[in-house]
């Protein structure tokens, strides 16, 4: 994987969540925990690509229970084109969030590449919900759903393919917090949910041996979109929709550094690290060594 030139895409937008904070991610995660002096540690090479331009204060879109449409769809648009465009040039797109709402974009760039692109969701949540079933009405808690082609139509028909991705191409991780609208979909379409309870089963080597061996045989590209709140609150406080009895540390390291060894994926985003909430940069700080981990460094 990592003989690719690693392609950093800062996407510093919030308004998918609901607390603000998300869109100071980037500048946290790169100049303030350090991503370059670890890449740079690591030998990878990388380039810094040009910062995303985030939307404000567009004329309104009318919805029933979607806040921000109009900047989420802008700002869609404009990521899509710039993973595309980086996926063509044959780097590793790693995009920096931001609230998870920019997955929507990431995820409509890589579907123009690859048919049966793979999804691994570590999240606390599934971001399953429509404007229907949203307690919220965030963007962020409905992106994994439009990616697979379940909700607003703006957003599903980005590009012109949908859905993105399908949902036996799709795995989420560390989930302990599902709304009933989400929870009925997950079961309806028998997608794989490895929730907290079965990573404390089976322990997390088993859970990612699993989704690694059958993402192999039916996919042509994986994408790891890691929202920070994956990971307990204990080791990632800076986050806007903390939930307790998360990822252990090791856990969410053993998780990446497993893929890694798996040599499948191909592009990676790390979402939901909210500065303004952090304590001493600690949650930036964790995004940066877990990137590490994704991208191949080891103990020994
Ligand atoms: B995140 C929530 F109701 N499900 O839809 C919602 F609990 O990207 C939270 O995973 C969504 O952090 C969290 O608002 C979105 C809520
Ligand atoms: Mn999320
Ligand atoms: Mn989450
Ligand atoms: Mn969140």
């Amino acid at each position: 994987m990592m003989n690719q030139s690693v392609a950093i895409v800062s996407v510093p937008f919030g308004n998918g969540a609901g607390t603000s904070g998300a869109e100071l991610g980037p500048a946290h995660i790169l100049n303030n925990a350090g991503l370059p002096l670890k890449l740079n540690a690591m030998n990878i090479t990388y380039q810094i690509s040009k910062e995303i331009i985030v939307p404000s204060q567009l004329p309104p879109i009318q919805t029933t229970n979607a806040k921000y449409l109009a900047e989420v769809l802008e700002l869609s648009g404009q990521l899509a084109d710039r993973v595309s465009q980086l996926v063509a040039q044959g780097t590793f797109p790693l995009v920096l969030g931001g609230d998870h709402s920019i997955s929507i974009g990431t995820v409509a760039g890589l579907a123009e590449h690859y048919a049966n692109l793979g999804v691994i969701w570590f999240d606390a949540h599934s971001d399953l919900n429509t404007e229907e079933t949203s307690p919220s009405g965030n963007i962020h808690g409905m992106s994994l759903g439009i990616s697979l082609g379940r909700g607003i139509p703006l957003l599903t028909g980005l590009r012109g393919i949908c859905p993105k991705i399908k949902p036996e191409h799709v795995a989420i991780i560390g989930a302990r917090s599902l709304d009933p609208g989400e929870k009925a979909y997950i079961r309806s379409l028998g997608m794989a949910c490895y929730t907290m309870h079965d990573i404390d089963r089976l322990g997390i080597a088993r859970v990612m041996d699993k989704v690694i061996q059958h993402l192999r045989q039916v996919t042509d590209g994986v994408h790891v979109s890691f929202d920070i709140d994956s990971v307990d609150p204990k080791e990632a406080p800076g986050t806007g929709t903390p939930v307790k009895g998360g990822l252990s540390y090791r856990e969410a390291h053993l998780a990446l550094e497993l893929l890694f060894q798996s040599d499948l994926v191909t592009s990676a985003e790390f979402v939901e690290v909210n500065p303004s909430l952090d304590k001493h940069n600690k949650t930036a700080k964790l995004a940066v060594e877990l990137i590490g981990s994704l991208l191949g460094e080891q103990i020994l």
